[in-house]
């Protein structure tokens, strides 16, 4: 790996409410000032998940292309829309995501327990997604979620072969209820068992494994996903400010790990989009 480090935010995610989190950005003009900030603050990619103006989440495709347009205004950062949802999301409307003309979407390799819900993404699903994605040249970030998602990336890679720019980027997500740890022992085991296809990775530790997981990850030359989607304490007990604050935090670590944050000229060149 170079000595580039991606850094992706995840600023919104679909579990927090926004009466719960009011810095959390629930809106076009927020979610434009974020991605400004956190390109400022050392960011390449966001990870969207969109709200509507009761701020709940949705797939209603008019809105997924405002919020693309917004942050492609106030940002040059690579925009990935999340074709996760959130677990009430229906699979066909989870399709339609890549409609509102992404440059990357989220594909997970897998069903997973998701707290007390389900997170579902049954195999046939998974093969029409990714299907898409290369038929629109739309490049996808693997989520991985546990061990067994990373045999299914090469069973997929096997079926159906790589994306047309050749890279293959993965994301492990991490401490989900239902997950796998976020630990660096889970991290070994699943970078150990990464298909040979696959070119970057990155890591996210949801919650109190946030640290861990990124520490680990530096510390095996991957990448970093943060955000407000994964972790709403920037220490115990006490709030996350602004998704700047973890992106800046994620630069911080990078520094002492001695890696540059990469730009989104960078991120473009990695996931294959240059
Ligand atoms: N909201 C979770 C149920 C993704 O964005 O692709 C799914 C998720 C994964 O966040
Ligand atoms: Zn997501």
């Amino acid at each position: 790996m170079s000595d580039e480090l991606l850094i992706t935010v995840a600023p919104t995610g679909a579990e927090t409410a926004k009466a719960d989190c009011p810095q959390l950005p629930t809106t076009p003009e927020e979610i434009a000032r974020t991605a400004a900030e956190c390109e400022a603050a050392g960011a390449a990619m966001i990870h969207l998940h969109v709200r509507d103006g009761e701020h709940a989440p949705t797939l209603d495709q008019a809105l997924l292309r405002e919020w693309v347009a917004a942050v492609r205004e106030s940002s040059s950062l690579v925009v990935q829309l999340s074709s996760g949802g959130s677990v009430h999301d229906p699979l066909d409307e989870r399709l339609k995501v890549l409609d509102a003309e992404p440059d990357s979407c989220s594909l997970t390799m897998g069903t997973t327990n998701f707290g007390d819900d389900v997170f579902l993404n049954p195999w046939p699903f998974v093969k029409d997604l990714y299907q898409l994605a290369l038929s629109r040249g739309v490049a996808p970030e693997f989520e991985l979620f546990d061990l067994g998602q990373v045999h299914a990336l090469g069973r997929l890679i096997r079926e159906y072969g790589v994306p047309a720019g050749g890279k293959v980027h993965v994301d492990f997500v991490m401490g989900v209820p239902g997950g796998m740890p976020g630990t660096a022992p889970a991290l070994v085991a699943g970078v150990a068992a990464l298909p040979p296809e696959v070119t970057t990775w990155s890591a996210t530790g949801i919650g109190r494994s946030t640290l861990a997981v990124a520490m680990a990850s530096l510390s095996m030359g991957g990448h970093l996903r943060v955000g407000m989607e994964d972790v709403l304490t920037i220490s115990r007990g006490v709030p996350v400010e602004s998704n700047a604050q973890l992106v800046a935090r994620a630069v911080d670590l990078g520094r002492i790990a001695q890696r540059t944050p990469m730009t989104p000229a960078g991120c473009r060149e990695l996931l294959g989009l240059a």
